[in-house]
């Protein structure tokens, strides 16, 4: 049964004051146990839109749940998009304030800026690669509005992908010279090592994740632009974070990027 037109709205809303007011809520598909993937989307659409009407600008799209690690640890079995917005970028080295966010989580990604637009349907990792002016390290802080983080896929693309802050490193990195599926990565909270993996973690090479976005923003006449930046997908499972932590991601010859939770 598909929900009418009007509560799509009123589910953005929904999950819009819970980001606004820092609370954790009730998943929507409690309520609305037949909600599609497509659906999820159509709410998501309202919740940009909303934004984009405070007048908050879009950095660029991501992807997520692109790798076996955040795959297995959300329990779903697709990977998603969402958008990064202007008011979610924290500078590199930069603290963030816990008191902003409700759980928040930390993955390291690979991030890509294109240098024309893709649309999709047909487009291949080839293809990305051709068009990528840069590649920068990034850490993505995803904050899921849901009750201790659980959804199923309907409800995470609902919510943006849990979309919440993202910090960039400040290398641009030409990637010609790079297997980027074979790059390193390491995430180091404290100092301490919490997780590892490689770009190969995301769908094989991270360009492919970027193919796949263009593919299925394709199939809805839109595409991946020139001059935004594109997250690939956490390439290790995200890591719950805690007052004073000091995280830092480190690429091999992509860079660092690091910030504080205060
Ligand atoms: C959904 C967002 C996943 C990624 O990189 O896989 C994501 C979630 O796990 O809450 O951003
Ligand atoms: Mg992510």
């Amino acid at each position: 049964m598909e929900v009418k037109e009007r509560n799509y709205l009123s589910i953005a809303n929904y999950l819009e004051r819970a980001e606004q007011e820092k609370v954790e809520v009730k998943r929507i598909t409690l309520e609305h146990p037949d909600l599609s993937i497509e659906e999820g989307y159509k709410i998501q659409e309202e919740l940009v839109k909303s934004k984009l009407d405070k007048g908050y600008r879009i950095i660029g799209p991501k992807m997520g749940l692109t790798s076996q690690a955040k795959m297995k640890q959300m329990n779903v079995d697709e990977p998603v998009y969402g958008y990064i917005f202007d008011y979610m970028v924290v500078e590199n080295g930069d603290k963030l304030s816990l008191r902003e966010l409700i759980h928040p989580k930390v993955e390291v990604e690979i991030a890509f800026v294109l240098n024309r637009d893709l649309k999709g349907p047909g487009i291949t990792e080839k293809d990305v690669l051709a068009a990528t002016e840069y590649v920068v390290p990034s850490l993505e802080i995803i904050d899921s509005r849901y009750e201790n983080f659980q959804f199923t896929l309907p409800d995470v693309v609902a919510d943006n992908a849990s979309s919440s802050r993202v910090v960039f490193g400040n290398r641009l990195v030409k990637p010609d010279q790079i297997d980027l599926d074979l790059v390193g990565a390491t995430l180091f909270i404290n100092g301490e090592l919490k997780a590892l993996g490689a770009g190969a973690a995301v769908l094989g090479h991270p360009a492919r994740s970027v193919a796949m976005l263009a593919n299925m923003l394709g199939r809805k006449g839109e595409k991946a632009k020139a001059g935004q930046i594109i997250l690939t997908g956490g390439i290790t499972e995200a890591i719950l974070l805690n007052a004073e932590d000091c995280v830092t991601a480190k690429l091999d010859q992509i860079g660092e990027v690091s910030f504080i939770l205060t």
